[in-house]
């Protein structure tokens, strides 16, 4: 009998272990490790990775990580897994997208695939950008664990440096979308819970010293006349260079300890939807340098008024899903485009960006096309509002949103939540979100989807005295069946601050033997959004709506036989194509705005 490698050995004693995840729970891979990717050169690792999806962590307790690859005749022991061969799949996507048999999988998954690198003098550190993984992602790079990050919808980054070697490098992801009751999400949402690699993955080669993040914004002060550069630098050189030609401008910023908050006179002209004016901007530190196209815009709160670079403004929204009949939640530019195009022809000049962080592409598309922005991230429903873990990820998920988009003009409202119980320990955990976003953010609005008292009817959560904007999501005609009770609390609530419908709608089901009247039917939905409108737009205080939804989403709780796993509150069905009659009701509004 041959002797048996410790693998095998370990293969045989972890049977027996349930802590075998403990190693690899550092979250050691959040906001701390971003670095400024946007406009970088960058070499992708798209394409096919090899693939198997692991219900029972084998792999982590196994170690599949440490395999080596071997033929099967030089075999010493058998083995469960071999990430060098069997099946693949396309990253980005969604697993459930790709194989019948995975649809409804929620576990664990490994992705393997190996890349050639070569060492280069100017450019000695590697950086790896996942953009996007749900939920959990762990990393190995040639056998060594190089850390994990939780939040399924920003970005992940982490330095290979160390770990790399000229010639063939194996990289190694175990992605896992479990639900479980402290992530954030928790368990129970509204949408489908993909899985897997879903958004670009790509390595950065970067100089000694590096530009690590680079955020610019107009001064909130309504002059006009002030930009603010705020940097911080890997490396011990004393100043970096900002150039935006457009404006004459080429400004030396002085940076100490690798940290600036620099100041500087400049009159740009104004960023809004009607004129989505964007410059470049270039800052160079050493022998790095990074390029970005911004806007430049204020906005605020008075009263009840939400301004636009001092103007009052009403946010003629739509709500919007990452989500695809075909691709799930990966998103193409095309699908982007077709998006931006639908939301302008119904006249908007706001989306809402549910409910959770959508691709940086989105955004900075948003910025071209000149559409004001809602954010968001998954504090949604019912979340472990005492656990200081699940706190920790909300705000980890939360700083790396605002620190991706920073430079986003579109964006104007940051959302830490979603129609949460009103309970202390959820006033505890979102006070501290919305507080950390105005200290990390001073050029952008607060807000959440808050609650209204039922018995009473009035807008009544503890959250609002937080926020700047107060989101209520209202299903008056639908779930709440008498509309009644809308005039009833507006009437009896007086909001310090300006109100945004974040929500309100109905399905409307349009396929074959679709009902003709009534709950489903499009007509029933067409009355709803015809009497909300009528009522909403004499409420005084909101300052815009987002109804529910631009396009038809695929959900698992939905199951009766119109809706068969969809949402149906799409004012475009999930082809994206078929309109359904009240996208012309919620046009005709905001053409006549
Ligand atoms: C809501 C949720 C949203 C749902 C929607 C609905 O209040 O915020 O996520 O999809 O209602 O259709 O029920």
């Amino acid at each position: 009998m041959l002797e048996r490698s410790s693998l095998a050995e370990n293969a045989l004693n972890c049977l027996h272990d349930e802590n075998y995840d403990l190693p690899f729970n550092l979250q050691n891979l959040n906001h701390e490790t971003m670095i400024f990717s946007a406009n970088r050169p960058a070499i992708s690792l798209d394409g096919d990775w090899n693939f198997a999806v692991d219900l029972l962590d084998t792999g982590l307790r196994q170690k599949w990580f440490e395999m080596l690859p071997t033929k099967q005749q030089d075999r010493i022991e058998p083995w469960d897994y071999d990430p060098y061969q069997g099946e693949t799949i396309p990253v980005p996507s969604c697993w459930q997208m790709q194989k019948e048999k995975w649809y409804f999988f929620e576990g664990s998954a490994w992705y393997t695939k190996q890349f050639t690198y070569t060492k280069s003098q100017d450019k000695p550190l590697t950086f790896l950008k996942i953009g996007a993984a749900q939920y959990e992602c762990k990393i190995f790079l040639n056998n060594k664990y190089i850390g994990n990050h939780y939040g399924g919808s920003t970005p992940i980054f982490a330095e290979l440096t160390e770990n790399l070697k000229e010639g063939t490098n194996t990289l190694m992801i175990c992605v896992n979308n479990t639900r479980t009751l402290d992530r954030v999400p928790m368990r129970n949402t509204d949408w489908f819970n993909y899985g897997g690699i879903y958004r670009e993955v790509e390595l950065f080669h970067l100089p000694q010293e590096y530009i690590k993040s680079f955020h610019i914004y107009l001064k909130p002060d309504s002059k006009y006349n002030t930009l603010i550069v705020k940097v911080t630098a890997h490396g011990h050189a004393k100043d970096a260079l900002l150039s935006i030609d457009e404006l004459g401008i080429k400004q030396t910023i002085p940076i100490t300890h690798g940290e600036t908050l620099f100041e500087f006179n400049a009159l740009p002209e104004l960023w809004s939807p009607d004129f989505p004016k964007l410059y470049q901007v270039k800052l160079t530190y050493q022998n790095d340098s990074v390029t970005d196209f911004v806007g430049f815009r204020q906005v605020e709160v008075r009263g009840t008024e939400i301004l636009l670079n001092s103007r009052p403004v009403f946010l003629k929204g739509i709500s919007v899903h990452e989500d695809d009949l075909l691709l799930g939640k990966v998103v193409t530019e095309k699908d982007l485009h077709r998006r931006f195009k639908h939301a302008k022809e119904l006249g908007c000049n706001y989306m809402r960006f549910a409910h959770y962080p959508h691709h940086e592409k989105a955004v900075q598309l948003a910025d071209h096309y000149g559409i004001l922005l809602w954010a968001e991230i998954p504090v949604y429903w019912a979340i472990a509002f005492d656990n200081h873990a699940t706190l920790k990820d909300a705000k980890n998920q939360l700083l790396e949103l605002i620190i991706r988009d920073m430079n986003r003009a579109s964006v104007i409202i940051w959302s830490i939540g979603n129609e949460n119980a009103d309970t202390d320990e959820r006033l505890h955990f979102m006070s501290s979100l919305a507080k950390m976003a105005k200290d990390y953010d001073p050029t952008r609005l607060v807000s959440a989807a808050c609650l209204i008292n039922h018995s009473n009817n009035t807008i009544e959560d503890r959250l609002t005295e937080y926020l700047d904007v107060i989101g209520i999501n209202e299903y008056y005609g639908w779930y709440e069946e008498n509309f009644n009770d809308l005039i009833e609390i507006g009437k009896n609530s007086n909001p310090d601050k300006p109100v945004i419908i974040s929500e309100m709608g109905a399905d409307g089901y349009i396929g074959p033997n679709k009902p003709m009247s009534g709950f489903f039917s499009e007509m029933y939905m067409t009355e709803v959004y015809e009497k909300q409108i009528a009522y909403l737009k004499c409420l005084s205080y909101v300052k815009g709506i987002s109804p529910w939804i631009l396009y038809d989403f695929r959900v698992e709780r939905r199951q009766n036989i119109y809706q068969q796993g969809w949402n149906l509150k799409g004012l475009i069905a999930n082809d994206k194509k078929t309109k359904k009659q009240a996208f012309s009701v919620l046009s005709n509004f905001y053409q006549s705005l």
